[in-house]
């Protein structure tokens, strides 16, 4: 059971100005935000990123909505993060994720879901080096070491 996960604030939900509201309900889960940035994807990022989905239908769609605007990159540590914040985040289909959950609240559809969170601790490590430098985020040990110090 790994302590990271990986997430992005898809653009549609940053255009319609959510991101505080679901940086506010990723901390009240309990997850410490260890990176964060704002970064527009190019289209070639975008299908780097989801490479894994290259031979599904909705890949051409997928990869021209995370490059029409900017997203939040973020690296983020709990226990058990990638399935805790998967429960956070609800079904990819926010009219079958469950209420209360952050697409059921903020997605507008299976496309237009309003966050990505990792599927596995490998995903967690692929995705998190994709964006940030080791340099660029704390560690779990880290976060404990400062929050000690105050
Ligand atoms: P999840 O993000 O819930 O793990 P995946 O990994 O199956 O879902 O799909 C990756 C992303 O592809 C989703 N977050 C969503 O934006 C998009 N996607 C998945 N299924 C569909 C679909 N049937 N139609 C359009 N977009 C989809």
């Amino acid at each position: 059971m790994g302590n990271k996960t990986f997430s992005m604030i898809k653009p549609g939900a940053v255009h319609n100005k959510h991101i505080g509201h679901i940086l506010s309900k990723i901390e009240e889960a309990g997850f410490t935000i260890a990176a964060i940035k704002t970064i527009r994807l190019s289209r070639e990022d975008a299908a780097e990123f989801y490479v894994e989905h290259k031979e599904r239908s909705f890949f051409g769609e997928l990869i021209d909505f995370m490059s029409s605007g900017p997203i939040i990159a973020m690296v983020l540590l709990k226990d058990n993060a990638v399935e805790d914040f998967r429960k956070l985040i609800g079904s990819t289909d926010p009219e079958k994720a469950e209420e209360g959950t952050i697409r059921k609240l903020f997605a507008t559809s299976k496309s237009h879901n309003a966050v990505h969170g990792s599927d596995s601790d490998a995903s967690a490590e692929r995705e998190s080096a994709f964006f940030f430098s080791r340099r660029e985020f704390l560690r779990s040990d880290e976060v404990i070491t400062s929050i000690d110090k105050y």
